[in-house]
C-alpha cells in the first residue's frame, strides 16, 4: 500500500524483510510462520499501477486505501480470532487502519503502542495534507469524529460505519462494537515529534497518553516504556497489546529510508529497546512495522534501514541480546 501518502515505493518494503530472511529469523525464534502473501495484493499498492480515483473528500484515495484497508482488517479479524499473532508489514501507515480495526473487532480489550514521530491521529475533517498514512489512529478513535460527521460518508470508509450491513469475513457491527472502537485511554504514543495543531489539541482534550522525544530525553527510554506499559496493563495485567512501529519513529541517521523524516528521533539501540520491552511484557498479541521505502535514500541507506527493520522485527518478535 502506498496509497496513503504521496511516494511510490513504499510498498516495497514487505518484498525486501521477506527476501532478507524474515520468515527464517522468526522460525528461528520458534513461531511458526503461516504467510498470506500479498494480502493487498497489486491492484491496491503497485508503483506502477495508473493513478487511483479522485476522492471526494479531504482524505486522498480513500477508495483505494480503504478497500485495503477493509481486505487486511478481514485477514487481521480472522487470524487474531484463531489464536494466532498477526505481524503486518507495510506499507504505508494508512494500513494499520485495517490491522487494528480487525484486531479490535476480535480482541476489543487490546491496548495500543503506537511508536511513530507523528501522531496519525487526523481525520479527513482535520488533516493539513489529506494523507491517510496520518488517519489511522483519528479514525478509529472514539471522540475525533467531529459532531454531525460520519465516517462511513468516507468513500471506501462504509465499513466502518454504524449503517454497514456486513459481508463476508467483515460482519455487520453489533450492538457496542461498532466504531470508533479505540478509546482515548487504550493508546500509548513513544517517539513523537512532529505534531500537528488539530492533532495536539485532540491529544489534550482527549487526556491520551504520549511520551514524545522530550519525555524520553528527560526520563530515558527505560523509564518511558515502564511508565507506557503500567498505562496500559495496569488494571487488567493479561490485555492484549498491539504495537504499531512506524520506522520515522526512528532518527534519520539510522532510518533514512522513510517518507517523512524527522530529525531528533529515537536513537539505534532506543529504537531497539522499545520493541525489547514490549515483547517482554508477554502480552504483546499483534503488530505492525511500516513506511519503510528504499527508494527515498541511497543504497546504503535503504539497506540500513532495512536491516533495522528486521532487527525491530525479530526484537519485538522474541529475540534478546543474551
Ligand atoms: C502529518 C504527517 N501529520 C499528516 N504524518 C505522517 O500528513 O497528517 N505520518 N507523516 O506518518
Ligand atoms: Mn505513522
Ligand atoms: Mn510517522
Ligand atoms: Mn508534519
Amino acid at each position: 500500500m502506498t496509497f496513503g501518502q504521496p511516494f511510490t515505493g513504499t510498498d516495497m518494503g514487505p518484498e525486501l524483510l521477506m527476501q532478507k530472511g524474515l520468515p527464517s529469523m522468526l522460525s528461528n525464534l520458534g513461531w511458526r510462520v503461516d504467510r498470506v502473501p500479498e494480502v493487498l495484493g497489486k491492484s491496491f499498492g503497485s508503483s506502477s499501477s495508473s493513478s487511483p480515483p479522485p476522492s471526494t473528500s479531504n482524505a486522498k484515495n480513500s477508495s483505494l486505501v480503504g478497500l485495503g484497508a477493509l481486505s487486511l482488517a478481514k485477514l487481521c479479524l480472522k487470524k487474531s480470532s484463531s489464536g494466532n499473532f498477526p505481524l503486518t508489514l507495510g506499507g504505508d501507515h494508512s494500513i494499520s487502519l485495517g490491522s487494528l480495526a480487525g484486531v479490535l473487532r476480535s480482541r476489543p480489550a487490546t491496548g495500543v503502542i503506537w511508536v511513530d514521530a507523528h501522531a496519525d491521529l487526523n481525520t479527513p475533517w482535520i488533516s493539513e495534507s489529506g494523507n491517510m498514512h496520518g488517519m489511522p489512529v483519528g479514525l478509529l478513535m472514539e471522540g475525533m469524529i467531529p459532531e454531525g460527521k460520519k465516517v462511513e460518508e468516507v468513500e471506501g470508509l462504509e465499513w466502518l460505519g454504524e449503517g454497514w450491513e456486513g459481508e463476508e469475513g467483515w460482519p455487520a457491527y453489533k450492538d457496542g462494537e461498532k466504531p470508533p472502537v479505540l478509546k482515548p485511554s487504550s493508546i500509548v504514543y513513544v517517539g513523537l515529534r512532529d505534531v500537528d495543531k488539530e492533532e495536539r489539541e485532540a491529544i489534550k482534550s482527549l487526556n491520551i497518553k504520549y511520551y514524545s522525544m522530550y519525555d524520553i530525553d528527560r526520563l530515558g527510554i527505560g523509564a518511558v516504556m515502564e511508565k507506557a506499559l503500567e498505562h496500559l496493563l495496569k488494571d487488567d495485567p493479561s490485555r492484549p497489546l498491539h504495537l504499531s512501529y512506524d520506522i520515522d519513529a526512528v532518527d534519520p541517521g539510522q532510518a533514512p529510508a522513510t517518507g517523512t523524516t524527522v530529525r531528533g528521533g529515537l536513537t539505534y539501540r532506543e529504537a531497539h529497546f522499545v520493541a525489547e520491552r514490549i515483547a517482554n511484557s508477554g502480552n504483546l498479541a499483534s503488530a505492525d512495522l511500516v513506511e519503510l521505502n528504499p527508494t527515498l535514500s541511497d543504497d546504503v541507506g535503504a539497506e540500513e534501514t532495512v536491516d533495522l527493520g528486521l532487527q525491530i522485527l525479530t526484537s519485538m518478535m522474541g529475540k534478546s541480546i543474551i
